[in-house]
């Protein structure tokens, strides 16, 4: 190749680079934890498409001393010679070039990327430094880069008998606001990767604290199964599964039930979640429907004057995992995670169908355990119908929907009200008091909130008192009446107190929240108020202190001495206008915006507060107890 053409590829390559840097947003979401967190995926996906292509089976993970990271895998290692149009090593290319991480290299490397895969080349342009070695043929070679720039050629600096990549990184100040990695975030995805490549190795390790873990699993989405249901009772041992490929089009499937009525089920794409499901989960619900209404009648467990089983009554107490591999992903939806390729549904169907028949022939015992539980889910819901009704009814001839104890607010704009769920009379009663309005509502909360995971079914639920309260205040109805339009604040606000019972009431109210309005949690519309721990007064100055830590950082600046310090332990101890200072004013407080960021971490950290087993529930209250903030032991 020609000097000048090297040249014009070099100043193309550098104006790529450049626009990552000036719209990182485009390129990885956010320059926040989050975008910092989706560098390393980013290099993790490359190494495990590696594993996929089968040359590699292990893959190790470092979070050093300084916040830097380290991926090796034991592959073949990215070719290192000249890439033949342009015109520089294949390694150069995968780290300056835009969209070129791992799409070439043709057989074998089929999928790759998905919603992720933006390449490493951004990953390399918003580091402050990156540097790739190289292990193949004996040789190890190296090449680094700053901030996206070349600044050494690719070198041989000795020799090996071993093969692979090694990537070390360090994301640059200049362009994240948060430069500190989370182990607990960053190995939560590495395990969900760890299950949906079997076999594949993925050892994670953390240098500023000498944490470490290997995951690794034979099993693969068969396992992960068996640990989303691991706190939980199940409904029979067995676990399904089944693999099958069609017009290129990879699915992998596996599922068990568990006496809970909720549903925990997962989908993905080239190893990314898709939280908005698509075409590969439709594509099973529509088979598991079919094939469930089709024993059940050949097999008379349903009879001729019976309704057909619904999508809604086998989704009671099911946990699956439907993970597929697909060339081209289209992703669709506001957020982008819902699979659109149309072909995916009827491969989906299909495999899913053949086996699963074959599952219930082989094992009619499982077959009538399920079908009697969705049954009855099935008469539940029935009978949630025509209490529904009933109280429909009810309110009409009463007419009002609101309930007494609501102190409502006079704006009707719901992007501009709020809504307090106060824990308790006398809270509620100075919430009243100290509150703006025009735009805040409040909510006193008493009485046993029933624990709703125990209770689990919607017409139970909706027995209780306070649950009754709350969703006739939201305006938007529950179950299939749900409809976000109708809701009536688009701020929802659980005050608690900080204490072990507040703690508890909070983690009840969000349960509920989660399992029956989920779409509230997405749409950004639950916070959680922080009120304060602590008061120090000296001389005529009081501050309110949020944490330890900062409680700590003003006795160390204003001294001990002749100081006041107030402990809050519940928000009665507050009159109305301290209340309103430190956690109602929309110009001081802190809110903390309820995420499901992790959503399998979240649901099974529900699933061990709320569930059955007492004697994890109180493993795990003793462990996180200490740990967790604002929670007075
Ligand atoms: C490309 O196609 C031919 C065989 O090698 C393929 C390749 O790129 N392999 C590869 C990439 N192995 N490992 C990587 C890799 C590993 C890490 C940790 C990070 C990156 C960016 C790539």
């Amino acid at each position: 190749m020609s000097k000048g053409v090297y040249d014009a590829s070099q100043i193309q390559i550098l104006e790529g680079l450049e626009a990552v840097r000036k719209r990182p947003g485009m390129y990885i979401g956010s320059t926040s934890s989050r975008g910092l967190h989706h560098l390393v995926y980013e290099i993790i996906d490359n190494a495990v498409d590696e594993a996929l292509a089968g040359r590699c089976n292990s893959i190790e993970v470092t979070i050093h001393e300084d916040d830097s990271i380290s991926v090796a895998d034991n592959g073949h290692g990215i070719p290192t010679g000249i890439h033949p149009t342009k015109g520089i090593t294949a390694v150069e290319v995968v780290f300056t070039i835009l969209h070129a991480g791992g799409k070439f290299g043709g057989e074998g490397y089929k999928v790759s990327g998905g919603l992720h895969g933006v390449g490493a080349s951004v990953v390399n342009a918003l580091s402050e430094y990156l540097e790739v070695t190289v292990y193949q043929f004996g040789k190890i070679h190296k090449q680094r880069f700053e901030r996206g720039k070349t600044v050494t050629p690719l070198e041989v600096i000795g020799t090996t008998e071993v093969t692979g990549t090694l990537v070390h990184f360090k994301p640059d100040g200049q362009i994240f606001e948060e430069l500190v990695y989370d182990y607990e975030i960053l190995s939560k995805r590495i395990q969900e990767m760890a299950f949906l490549t079997k076999g594949l190795k993925i050892n994670i390790k953390d240098e500023r604290n000498k944490k470490e873990q290997l995951f690794h699993y034979e099993g693969g989405i068969k396992q992960f199964v068996e640990f989303l249901n691991n706190e939980k009772k199940i409904l029979h041992e067995k676990i399904f599964y089944a693999e099958g490929e069609k017009n290129d089009v990879n699915v992998e499937m596996a599922f068990q039930y568990n006496e809970s009525y909720s549903e925990t089920l997962y989908g993905f794409v080239n190893n990314i979640n898709t939280p908005e499901g698509g075409t590969h989960v439709a594509g099973f619900r529509n088979a598991f429907t079919k094939v469930m209404n089709d024993y059940a009648r050949k097999n008379n467990i349903l009879k001729e004057k019976d309704d057909n089983l619904t999508g809604d009554d086998i989704k009671e107490g099911l946990t699956a995992i439907i993970s597929v591999k697909v060339i081209d992903p289209q992703f669709e939806g506001q957020t982008k995670q819902k699979l659109g390729n149309k072909e995916v549904r009827l491969v989906v169907d299909n495999i899913f169908s053949e086996y699963l028949n074959y599952f219930f022939e082989e094992n009619p015992v499982i077959a009538k355990e399920i079908l009697e539980k969705s049954i009855l889910a099935a008469r539940a819901r029935d009978a949630a119908r025509k209490a529904r009704d009933l109280t429909r009814r009810k309110t009409a001839l009463e007419g009002t929907t609101l309930p007494g104890k609501l102190a409502d607010c006079s704006e009707k704009d719901p992007a501009k009200c709020e809504i307090y769920l106060v824990e308790g009379d006398s809270a509620g009663g100075s919430a009243k008091n100290a509150r703006t309005r025009e735009t805040q509502a409040i909510l006193p909360l008493r009485g046993k909130i029933l624990n709703i995971e125990k209770v689990g079914r919607l017409d139970k639920v909706l027995e209780n008192d306070v649950i009754k309260m709350m969703i006739s205040a939201f305006g938007t109805g529950v179950g299939n009446d749900f409809d976000i339009k109708k809701l009536r604040y688009h701020k929802i606000i659980i005050m608690t107190d900080a204490d072990v019972d507040g703690a508890h009431i909070r983690t009840l109210l969000l349960t509920f929240i989660y399992r029956h309005f989920k779409e509230l949690i997405d749409q950004g519309y639950v916070y959680i108020a922080q009120p304060p721990l602590f008061k120090v007064k000296k001389g005529k100055k009081e501050h309110y202190l949020y944490t330890d830590k900062e409680l700590e950082n003003l006795l160390n600046e204003i001294g001990r001495d002749n100081i006041d310090l107030q402990r809050f332990k519940g928000l009665g101890e507050m009159d109305a206008e301290q209340l309103w200072e430190t956690t109602m004013d929309p110009s001081r407080r802190i809110l903390i915006k309820a995420q499901v960021e992790d959503i399998i971490a979240t649901d099974e950290i529900f699933s061990i507060l709320m569930g059955e087993k007492v004697e994890s529930r109180r493993r795990f209250i003793e462990e996180h107890a200490k740990y967790a903030k604002n929670i007075d032991v």
